[in-house]
């Protein structure tokens, strides 16, 4: 399919974009193209490919497919979602600012503050869920609005249009890292958003079997700059990496539908729970942006964040004694996994304005049968 698939549904185009049987054998999944370089006819006479880094067919496929499922026009794939973060910050120079929401993953903080303020770029951290205080945080030398929607672990929403309309007039690119919605629940391009941004170790890859990044975008400026810098930085992913990516997207549309169903029959459960004292899921009407949840997002998706009455001492013996929750961190695999982030995933925002209240349990909801799971919550929450 060479044409983005745009007279498809989703599920149709994550199965056929970039996906068409490979010609010289009929070949009906993208192989593995396990090469590192490509014979050329004549110096620079060659099929398209040169060298892996630059370019790898496996590679390729997953990016056209990427590309059209977040309605943009093109993709770059990477090594791991914080190697997609590096090479999107690559664009921008010393002296430059960027303006990162107060709840994102702790790897995102510790790259920015351990590694990017150190090359002279500038961050303020903000309540992304309000709008107003992202545009008081603006300075002439702002470039980068950095928005995660839901956040992890907070599981806040931005406004992705009103944000983007903010920034636009000013020059300012917005990302917005939506690894936790997928692009099956959240297309941030059709919102007006420049840059999509996405951990496929999480739900993209589905399996919890590859680490990988990838960034979609609609600008063909930006495509330009941030194709140069995927093959000058060089954080690409191996060609079994894309394909394992690759196999996972084509049941994304299904494996979401289901991560959600499980996430609300949890949710539900632990809202009328007497030992929980908050629950954070954008799909229970309970939730702070509930309307914004239902006008911006597709779905909900299969992330919950809770509280419990004991606090601390209970979120870490509940971790300890759910049974199909594997105590991990990551998530959006098919199996359910259960963390302490102020311990695991957000150590290191720790003493930060970012840092996690520390009893505060995430789940990542699984597509294991429902009752199997919400009888498993229900035995360790004593
Ligand atoms: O782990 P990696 O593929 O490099 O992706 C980093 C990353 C980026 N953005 C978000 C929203 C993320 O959640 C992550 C990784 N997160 C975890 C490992 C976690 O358990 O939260």
């Amino acid at each position: 399919m060479k044409n983005n698939g745009t007279q498809y549904g989703f599920a149709t185009r994550a199965i056929h974009v970039g996906q068409d049987p490979e010609p010289a054998t009929g070949a009906v999944v993208v192989p593995i193209y396990q090469t590192s370089t490509f014979a050329q006819d004549d110096i620079g006479v060659h099929k398209g490919y040169e060298y892996a880094r630059t370019d790898n067919p496996t590679r390729t496929a997953l990016e056209e497919a990427l590309a059209a499922l977040d309605n943009g026009h093109y993709a770059v794939t990477f090594a791991s979602g914080l190697a997609a973060e590096t090479t999107v910050l690559l664009m921008l120079s010393a002296g430059d600012h960027i303006i990162c929401g107060d709840d994102v993953y702790g790897g995102t903080y510790r790259l920015f503050d351990k590694v990017f303020t150190r090359h002279g770029l500038t961050f303020d951290y903000v309540n992304t869920s309000n709008s107003d205080q992202v545009a008081a945080a603006i300075r002439p030398e702002t470039k980068l609005i950095w928005l995660e929607s839901p956040t992890n672990p907070l599981l806040k929403l931005a406004d992705i249009a009103t944000i983007t309309q903010i920034a636009k007039p000013r020059g300012i690119r917005v990302v917005v890292d939506n690894t936790f919605a997928s692009p099956y629940f959240q297309r941030p391009l059709d919102l007006g958003a420049d840059i999509v941004l996405y951990s496929t170790t999480k739900y993209i890859g589905g399996h919890s079997d590859v680490v990988g990044g990838a960034v979609v975008v609609a600008d063909e400026g930006l495509y330009t700059q941030l194709k140069f810098l995927q093959n000058a930085a060089g954080a690409v992913p191996g060609a079994f990496d894309s394909w394992l990516v690759l196999r996972g997207l084509k049941t994304l549309a299904v494996r979401m539908r289901a991560h959600e169903a499980n996430a609300l029959a949890i949710a539900r459960l632990l809202e009328e729970h007497p030992l929980v004292e908050q629950v954070i899921y954008p799909g229970l009407p309970s939730h702070a942006q509930y309307e914004l949840a239902q006008r911006q997002m597709h779905g909900f998706g299969g992330m919950i964040s809770l509280v419990l009455q004991g606090g601390e001492t209970a979120g870490r013996k509940m971790v300890t004694r759910t049974k199909l929750f594997t105590l991990a961190e990551s998530l959006g695999g098919v199996e359910s996994l259960i963390e302490l982030p102020a311990a695991m995933t957000h150590a290191s925002v720790a003493g930060s304005t970012l840092e996690v209240p520390a009893g505060l349990v995430r789940l990542s909801v699984g597509i294991e049968e429902e009752e199997d799971l919400v009888a498993d919550i229900e035995q360790a929450l004593v």
